[in-house]
């Protein structure tokens, strides 16, 4: 179907498909720095990688280097449209030192800053919990030693200040988002002191307000090696954003299977003011697999674009798989993301919203379904077209070349 056909079968339903490009494009996705490297990151030394998170699979042509990832990125976000941020982790820094986790300073990560700069991206920080030695007993904020508490608050201190930086110098805030593997694998009998450990780190962390940052806190049901109790629960970190009024970190992979993560967007929205989104796809005991374009992700966009959060919902993707071509995961994942926004945007909203207003539920289905067979993909096919991006056959001829030549060269 053409896009004038398309864009006429709309019309019909006083969908707007120009207002529904215009919007997607000023969307930005954070995209996740570690689907390029399986969460390996860029220090000296490390300890084991730990923390439940784990990338399965050795697909060749894994970015070793900082410039090898910024390439990688270059590449990928050079097949996205619209324009879009880096989700950089702490243990990705650029240097020759090798400074402790305690210890890390803006400078680290200077080249990130001039090269986002230069490519006009916005950029996201965490600090990083896992995979050091420190924190190799899944316990870090909420550990009961003081000193090894002290060390983590020190990191998270520093990963703001530098977050705070990197904002001021782009000109664009940065989301800051904090999440740690503490738990236990059997059964505490004190939960309540390490909640009180965790609460009280975290006030010591965050004590210091910082312009150009938005701190997140996020949240996890269990982990593997942590299947007993997570001491950051979905509770707990509800909880202290509310009472913080910092960004709460929904990730769609750290809830319970048949838990509607998009459902949840409104309930939270009025109570913190800002959300942080890792948009992601469990499956089974694993929270990190490469998104598709399936429901759960069709009702997150149909949800922020409905309930007007989109202006205060911070995008960002969180997913691993080293088994496929590392930058391929990166573009089918955000293209998925946009896909669904752009879908979400192309939907008679008031019309929807006036059936089920009026009480007609007959309606709503009728419409609903019906409303799938709209043809969403010629609009889709327009935005590419638009900016000279290959779709279909193409991009996988391109995702393919490029692959072929980081797996040569690495
Ligand atoms: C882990 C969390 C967290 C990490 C990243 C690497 O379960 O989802 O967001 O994936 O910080
Ligand atoms: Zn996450």
């Amino acid at each position: 179907m053409t896009y004038g056909t398309a864009k006429a079968r709309f019309a019909d339903w006083g969908v707007d498909t120009e207002a529904a490009i215009a919007s997607l494009l000023k969307i930005p996705i954070s995209v996740h720095c570690w689907q390029g490297d399986d969460v390996r990151g860029f220090e000296a030394k490390s300890g084991t990688s730990g923390g439940g998170i784990q990338a399965t699979g050795n697909h060749p042509g894994r970015a070793r280097t900082p410039d090898e990832l910024r390439a990688d990125l270059e590449f990928s976000y050079g097949l996205l449209p619209g324009k879009h941020r880096l989700n950089l982790h702490a243990c990705y820094l650029d240097t020759d030192e090798s400074p402790d986790r305690d210890a890390i300073e803006y400078r680290h990560f200077a080249p990130w800053v001039d090269w986002a700069k230069e490519q006009g991206l916005g950029l996201d920080f965490n600090p990083t919990f896992f995979a050091h030695a420190k924190a190799d007993d899944n316990l870090t904020l909420s550990h009961p030693d003081q000193g090894i508490r002290a060390f983590w608050v020190e990191h998270g201190r520093r990963s703001r200040e530098i977050a705070a930086k990197m904002g001021a110098a782009l000109g664009s805030p940065v989301v800051n988002n904090i999440w740690v593997p503490d738990g236990y694998k059997d059964t505490p009998v004190d939960r309540m002191a390490a909640r009180q450990r965790l609460d009280a780190s975290l006030d010591a962390m965050l004590a210091t307000p910082h312009d150009h940052l938005r701190d997140a806190v996020e949240s996890k049901l269990f982990g593997i090696g942590v299947e007993a109790c997570t001491v950051g629960s979905h509770e707990f970190y509800l909880g202290y954003a509310i009472r913080k009024q910092i960004l709460l970190c929904l990730d769609m992979g750290h809830f319970h299977p048949t838990e509607n993560i998009a459902d949840k967007l409104s309930a939270v929205a009025l109570s913190v003011p800002e959300l942080l989104l890792h948009v992601s796809r469990p499956m089974r005991w694993d929270s990190d697999h490469v998104i598709l374009q399936n429901d759960d992700i069709l009702q997150m966009a149909q949800e922020l674009v409905f309930a007007g959060l989109l202006d205060k919902t911070h995008i960002g993707l969180d997913f691993f798989d080293a088994t496929i071509s590392r930058t391929a995961a990166w573009v089918i994942g955000v293209r998925n993301m946009q896909k669904a926004l752009l879908r979400a945007h192309l939907l008679p909203q008031a019309r929807l919203k006036a059936v089920e207003a009026a009480g007609d539920f007959t309606a709503r289905l009728v419409l609903t379904e019906e409303l799938r067979d709209l043809p969403f993909a010629a609009v889709w096919e327009e935005v590419c077209l638009r900016a000279s991006l290959p779709t279909g056959p193409a991009l996988l001829g391109a995702l393919e070349t490029y692959q072929r030549g980081v797996a040569d060269r690495r």
